[in-house]
């Protein structure tokens, strides 16, 4: 019996050493120690045995139990650790990687537009200038020929940082103070576009984001007429456009040029037959422009009796929906790589 005994513990411990997986030692659990297993069998024979053997067998039975319980816990810990290891490694991220058939990320589209713009103006002879996002009100608007409390400091529905005394610091409403920076820091002749991003308290919607983009142009030098403006204009925008689209101007007003006007461009989906982007008059605005006031030119040490020059701004954000079709400006910012992926 003993000998029984130990061949049904040996023949269990080998089975236990062999389960390749836990669900295969849960298996294994119940046939070596359930009701139907050798051991079970051979305890039922206890009965029949005189009490000295019954004694001896039913001490090697409960050892042979123990043992073969250990085993399988200890089986049951390794095999469970052997399972996390593979998974982990299963579920390694490699960060470093370089999977070749991913696409790499690109510049975002509007600033790709920049990037196209500088290049084109500086083909035609201009140099590129940045200032501040954070401005004082003296660039903003009080060297632009508005002095506090001028009405026209409501065409911009300002954002005031909280520094200094009330409303003398804010985020820049457009890059026209850039024109004050460049003035201020050489003398003419100036041939300059500053891009740059601005701030204005709009809210979201089709046409108008909060934060966007415009780029600025500014020619200060002698003798530049209305002309020079209108043939600037009209030259990077078939620069950028192509051939097919064209300007016009209209007269406006802007504190800091005079005359002022707003410029158009041919509206890029219909190509000037009227239609539902353009509001069915075929062009569809894109900046404002000017002869530079004198009154910019004495805030900056200039002599206007020497001195012309034009300005123009417009907005990238609405060039970059324009030339590529894109109905809504919030799109831009959604952040969404379906979208995004398409430039
Ligand atoms: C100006 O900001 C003037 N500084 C432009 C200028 C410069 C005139 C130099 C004369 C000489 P305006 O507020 O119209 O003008 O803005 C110019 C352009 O910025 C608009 O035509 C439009 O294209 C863009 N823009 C204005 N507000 C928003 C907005 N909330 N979201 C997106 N684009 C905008």
């Amino acid at each position: 019996m003993i000998d029984e005994i130990h061949a049904a513990r040996d023949e269990a411990l080998r089975r236990v050493e062999a389960a390749a997986g836990v669900a295969d030692l849960d298996g294994a659990e119940s046939a070596l120690l359930g009701k139907r297993s050798a051991l079970a069998a051979l305890r039922q024979r206890l009965g029949a045995l005189d009490p000295d053997e019954r004694r001896e067998a039913g001490r090697a039975l409960n050892e042979a139990r123990a043992r073969v319980e250990e085993a399988l816990a200890a089986r049951r810990s390794e095999l469970a650790a052997g399972a996390r290891a593979d998974r982990l490694e299963a579920e390694r991220l490699d960060l470093t990687e370089v999977v070749p058939t991913r696409r790499r990320g690109h510049l975002h589209l509007v600033t790709q537009t920049r990037d196209r713009l500088e290049d084109v103006f500086v083909g035609m002879g201009f140099v590129v200038a940045e200032g501040p996002e954070v401005e004082t009100d003296w660039y903003n608007f009080e060297a632009l020929n508005m002095p506090p409390a001028h009405p026209a400091r409501s065409m911009w529905d300002t954002l005031y940082v909280d520094l200094g005394p009330p409303e003398s610091t804010l985020l820049r409403t457009h890059t026209s103070p850039v024109q004050v920076r460049v003035m201020q820091a050489q003398s003419p002749p100036i041939y300059a576009v500053m891009p740059g991003r601005t701030y204005r308290r709009d809210t979201a919607d089709a046409s108008h984001l909060p934060v966007f983009h415009q780029i600025e142009g500014l020619v200060v030098d002698r003798r530049i007429t209305f002309g020079d403006l209108a043939g600037t204009i009209e030259a990077f925008t078939n620069a950028y456009f192509g051939p097919d689209i064209h300007t016009r101007l209209r007269p406006s007003y802007f504190p800091f040029t005079e005359p002022s006007a707003e410029f158009d461009i041919t509206c890029v989906f219909c190509k000037g037959d009227g239609c539902r982007s353009c509001g069915q008059v075929g062009w569809l605005e894109l900046g404002g422009c000017g002869m530079v006031h004198p009154n910019v030119f004495r805030a900056v040490g200039y002599d206007p009796e020497e001195w012309t020059g034009f300005a123009f701004g417009f907005g990238i954000d609405r060039m970059t929906a324009s030339r590529h079709g894109i109905d809504d400006l919030r799109e831009l910012l959604s952040n969404d790589i379906r979208f995004l992926e398409q430039f």
